[in-house]
């Protein structure tokens, strides 16, 4: 049933800007007039706008801003990133859905989204704010094979991606605060969450967690984040169509990857610096129960921050605040 509700949705694709009549559909997909027209007000309900006309038939005329995969799919230009993809109304954390599929064994490059999360994480035991249908919340399945050392370069990965995105559907230039928030003026706009399974020597998968704001009204956060956080709709006063976002997004994700699989960490490297808010500044950086002043001079080739102290002596920092 479900499939052939997708292939009524594909016949009005086609055809977008005229009418199919009824009788052409159920010609075509061998179903009847009655199974047709059960279709389209079963699509009606998931939020296509599609009219009907008597004699003429029917016409799509807009598609919901939902992140359904069929949608997702249709336009991806990736070859394994995204796919499959696995998408939820709701969930509690959309990494803890890609942690238990990776468990039982999801392949590199799966993606889980969920349109609202309930308990969406942050770091450290910290919450992240996903309101229903107004950002990407999205958790990434990947195998690298790359030892455990090796992954703090995979998040800053994650953020040079999400720039890349960011700018090549809007139009805005972000910074990235390490390790690797995404900012816009000063305040988040992104938040990335990386969890493991790991071995000494051998990675099992990692969970890439992406939490990105994209048409979040002020009312839609709590108040105590109104100084710390923004929207790309808020940055740019227009709605950012979450479609064409999240597939760029995917996009750019997998190039990156690809690089970093083929010339190692120095080309991310390179763009990461170039985005940084943080290089050159004085900060203090807090790592576990330590906490370390200094200026942060460079991101090394493995992906460590670079702090020097008042006395010059050089810190690296892994993970951090
Ligand atoms: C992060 O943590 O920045 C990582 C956030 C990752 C979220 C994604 S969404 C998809 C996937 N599934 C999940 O369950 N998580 C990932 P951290 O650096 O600890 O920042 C968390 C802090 O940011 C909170 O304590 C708040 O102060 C603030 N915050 C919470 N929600 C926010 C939002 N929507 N936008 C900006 N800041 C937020």
């Amino acid at each position: 049933k479900e499939k052939s509700k997708q292939q009524v949705l594909e016949e009005l694709r086609k055809r977008k800007g005229e009418y199919v009549s009824g009788e052409e559909l159920s010609r075509r997909l061998g179903l009847s007039r009655t199974a047709i027209w059960k279709h389209i007000k079963a699509l009606r309900r998931d939020g296509y706008q599609i009219s009907a006309c008597t004699r003429r038939g029917y016409t799509l005329l807009c598609i919901p801003d939902r992140l359904y995969p069929e949608e997702v799919t249709a336009g991806l230009k990736t070859t394994w990133l995204g796919r499959p993809f696995y998408y939820y109304e709701e969930v509690g954390s959309t990494n803890q859905v890609a942690k238990d599929l990776a468990e039982q064994g999801a392949p590199h490059g799966a993606a889980v989204l969920a349109e609202g999360q309930t308990s969406g994480r942050g770091r450290l035991g910290r919450g992240w704010l996903s309101p229903a249908g107004k950002g990407i919340w999205l958790s990434l399945v990947l195998r690298p094979r790359v030892a455990p050392w090796q992954l703090p370069q995979l998040s800053l990965l994650a953020a040079v991606g999400v720039a890349s995105a960011i700018k090549e559907i809007t139009g805005l230039e972000v910074g990235i605060k390490w390790p690797n928030d995404i900012l816009s003026r000063g305040k988040k706009l992104c938040g990335i969450l990386t969890e493991m399974r790991a071995e000494v020597e051998i990675t099992q998968y990692v969970i890439l967690g992406i939490g990105l704001n994209v048409n979040l009204d002020i009312e839609d956060f709590t108040r105590d984040l109104w100084p710390l956080a923004t929207s790309l709709k808020l940055e740019l006063g227009w709605e950012v169509p979450r479609l064409p976002l999240l597939q760029s997004l995917l996009y750019h994700l997998e190039g990156w990857y690809q690089i970093w699989e083929k010339e190692g960490f120095v080309p991310v490297r390179e763009s990461w610096k170039k985005a940084s808010v943080t290089l050159g500044r004085l900060v203090k950086v807090e790592a576990g129960n330590e906490v370390y002043e200094g200026r942060a001079i460079d991101i090394d080739g493995e992906g460590r921050l670079l702090v020097e102290g008042a006395d010059h002596t050089l810190r690296r920092f892994t993970y951090g605040e």
